[in-house]
């Protein structure tokens, strides 16, 4: 009776009670979320989750340190929130030699202090570890005490868990990406490395940075790609581990699709490899999937990803991508790079969109651990309350709103246009650097004939 009285005094509950007398669980769900997504613009905060955009309170604690309110906010607005000093260094210490056994145990060996052991080729610039569940940090890791406090905050109380990875194989729920620098993996054939790297930089940076002019190696020249180096192709949403590429997204979310973790391992400053997403992605890709959801019951992870990695494109193609930018202006994506030091955690929504990028640096290995925290049913049963909470962010101004529109034919056009011009500048330079290279040896011939 009590809870039933405090329903009704409340405009949002009322809906959503009322509306579960009808029994469609998911569609409750969503009329609920739009009744909040509407109220949100008036400043609402969510009288359900007692959370929601707010903007009085101080965001900072007497340490110095954001808030749990402060780092919700970020991570439900702009995507992403960063938790300073989150894994105690002894606990980086044992993952990392963990990481660095499971290295050297490959073949071929890698030795991580080791630059001459070290990928010396340009096909990829990763090498993956992932630590069996044998190794005594996990339970550590895992309770984490400021990482947890974030995630009751941002997930809520007993709504989300953390698993290690499994001791025999299986589904791994934590895998770390070993990004070496590219100057490394130059070796030996420099030509081939700044032929990679020197694919398209169709992307601009927001300050105007002199370094823009120097070597494809400076650290402020970072740029996201994937695997292999190809630049725009790196971007995705995570599928979450277990969760297959076909599998229906819905809005009623999957306990395997919880917040993304990304633990820094190793110091990373701007431009030493740190994952980049854009800001404020997740809130066109959660309208997509709504909609989606509402049309015809969901989309696959799969034409989730392709979507968004097509309007990445779209929009990469036609300049409308910026490097190191909060505020990238109107029709713009502003990109923004996980950087911090070892033992912090950014975590990502799990909607975000994300890339790896290029280790600038000249001899830093940048290490991370990429985890997902497993979400918990509700009493309802109902699994996702991110999704849900998400939806009050709409029209909240996170940025990203330019990944809102679908590529047009026209965008389509102009990208490949664009594309095609790209690669005849290429094919023309290409052509250039022989006829001198000719030249030079016709000289030296002529030199050496002389005398
Ligand atoms: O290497 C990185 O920083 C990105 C890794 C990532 O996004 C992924 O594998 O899902």
């Amino acid at each position: 009776m009590v809870a039933e009285r405090t329903t009704l005094r409340d405009p949002a509950r009322f809906i959503s009670y009322s509306l579960s007398k009808l029994g469609d669980l998911r569609h409750l769900l969503l009329a609920r979320s739009h009744c909040h997504s509407i109220l949100a613009r008036t400043n609402f905060r969510d009288p359900f989750l007692n959370k929601g955009p707010q903007a009085t309170r101080s965001r900072v604690s007497m340490a110095g340190l954001l808030t749990d309110d402060a780092l919700t906010e970020d991570f439900y607005r702009l995507g992403y929130c960063k938790i300073k000093g989150a894994i105690p260094p002894s606990v980086i210490a044992e993952f990392s030699t963990a990481i660095a056994n499971d290295l050297a145990s490959q073949d071929p060996p890698i030795d991580i202090h080791s630059p001459t052991t070290w990928p010396q080729n340009n096909k990829t610039r990763v090498a993956e570890s992932a630590p069996t569940g044998l190794h005594p940090f996990w339970p550590r890791l895992l309770t984490a005490p400021k990482l947890a406090a974030a995630l009751d905050s941002i997930v809520g109380l007993d709504r989300w868990e953390l698993n290690p990875n499994p001791v025999e194989p299986g589904v791994r729920h934590w895998y770390c990406p070993v990004t070496f620098p590219e100057q490394s993996c130059a070796q030996p054939s420099a030509s081939a490395i700044s032929e990679a790297s020197s694919r398209p930089a169709l992307f601009h940076n927001c300050s105007t940075d002199v370094a823009l002019h120097g070597p494809i190696t400076h650290p402020s020249r970072w740029q996201p790609v994937n695997r292999r180096r190809f630049l725009n192709s790196g971007w995705h949403i995570d599928v979450g581990p277990g969760f297959p590429n076909a599998g229906v997204r819905t809005m009623a979310g999957d306990e395997r699709q919880g917040p993304v973790i990304l633990v820094l391992m190793s110091d990373c400053p701007r431009g030493y490899g740190g994952t980049a997403f854009v800001q404020g992605s997740h809130l066109p890709v959660l309208s997509y999937l709504r909609d989606a959801d509402v049309a015809s019951g969901g989309v696959s992870h799969e034409d989730l990803n392709a979507e968004f990695a097509l309007r990445m494109r779209c929009l990469t193609e036609t300049g409308r991508v910026r490097i190191e930018c909060e505020n990238p202006g109107e029709g713009m994506v502003g990109v923004v790079q996980a950087c911090g030091e070892a033992g912090d955690v950014v975590l990502l929504h799990p909607l975000v969109v994300h890339s790896g990028t290029t280790n600038c640096s000249s001899d830093v290995v940048r290490v991370m651990a990429n985890g997902m925290a497993r979400m918990k049913g509700g009493e309802g049963g109902e699994v996702d309350v991110v999704l849900e909470r998400s939806l009050t962010y709409l029209g909240s101004g996170g940025g990203g709103e330019a990944l809102f529109e679908e590529c047009t034919g026209e965008d389509k056009k102009e990208a490949a246009l664009l594309k095609a011009k790209k690669e005849k500048e290429k094919e023309k330079e290409k052509r250039e650097r022989v006829k001198r290279e000719r030249a030079v040896k016709k000289r030296e011939k002529e030199l050496r004939q002389l005398s």
